[in-house]
């Protein structure tokens, strides 16, 4: 095995017992305000904010630090157009074929359709992409682990990052969404996990009136 080589962790800074639960609870109000939102504003972002909010995500802990992401921003309004029309194709079979009786009540509080408008008005599409296997210098295969665990975490930290930044994000999956690889012109080597819409919210817009579960639900201490 080679030698890795070690370096102090002189970016960590202990709080104090306050300060953690003050913290920790501060963020938690901070993420508790954060919502999917549907309808979103022209307005541009300027473009440094979603690098940083790249930047972020690209912190993620990973398998064997293989960083088996990649992302892919749309602000081309040609290439969001080409993205909304096969996504809503995609989608139209979604809803009149592909999903259950059951998939559509789960779905109904969110109103949901497959007309997906916000695909061209939002000022970014942040594709993210999960790297099945690396490519080394020479094109040959180099092994990642644990791609999928990796991907969803990065993207945690990007809607996160979103969040923080002070902008709305949708999280959108059509299904399937192969046809993002070819229209993005990535390799064989990558697969499209999820769009990450980007944006102000519309004016008025309006969210759904869903609850998250009590903490009494969601975990246990043993
Ligand atoms: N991809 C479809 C359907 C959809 C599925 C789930 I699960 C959602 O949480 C939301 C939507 C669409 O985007 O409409």
């Amino acid at each position: 095995m080679a030698n890795a080589s070690r370096v102090p962790l002189s970016d960590y800074q202990e709080p104090s017992t306050a300060d953690l639960l003050a913290r920790s609870g501060a963020f938690y109000d901070e993420m508790k305000r954060r919502r999917t939102v549907r309808d979103f504003s022209a307005r541009p972002v300027d473009r440094r904010v979603i690098e940083n909010c790249i930047l972020a995500a690209g912190t993620a802990p990973n398998g064997a630090n293989m960083q088996p992401w990649h992302f892919v921003v749309v602000s081309d309004s040609e290439v969001k157009k080409a993205i909304r029309l096969a996504a809503e194709a995609e989608e139209r079979t979604f809803y009149a074929q592909r999903a259950t009786p059951e998939w559509l009540d789960a779905l109904a509080p969110l109103g949901t359709n497959p007309n997906k408008p916000f695909l061209e008005t939002a000022p970014y599409l942040i594709v993210v992409f999960a790297q099945i296997y690396g490519l080394g210098h020479n094109g040959e295969k180099v092994k990642h682990y644990y791609v999928q665990e990796s991907v969803g975490i990065a993207a945690g930290l990007l809607i996160t990052a979103v969040h923080r930044a002070g902008l709305v994000s949708l999280t959108h999956t059509p299904s399937p969404m192969g046809f993002l690889r070819e229209l993005l012109g990535r390799p064989d080597s990558e697969r499209p996990f999820l769009i990450l819409v980007v944006g102000y919210p519309a004016a008025n817009v309006l969210v759904p009136n869903i609850q998250k579960k009590p903490l009494s639900e969601i975990a246990s201490f043993l």
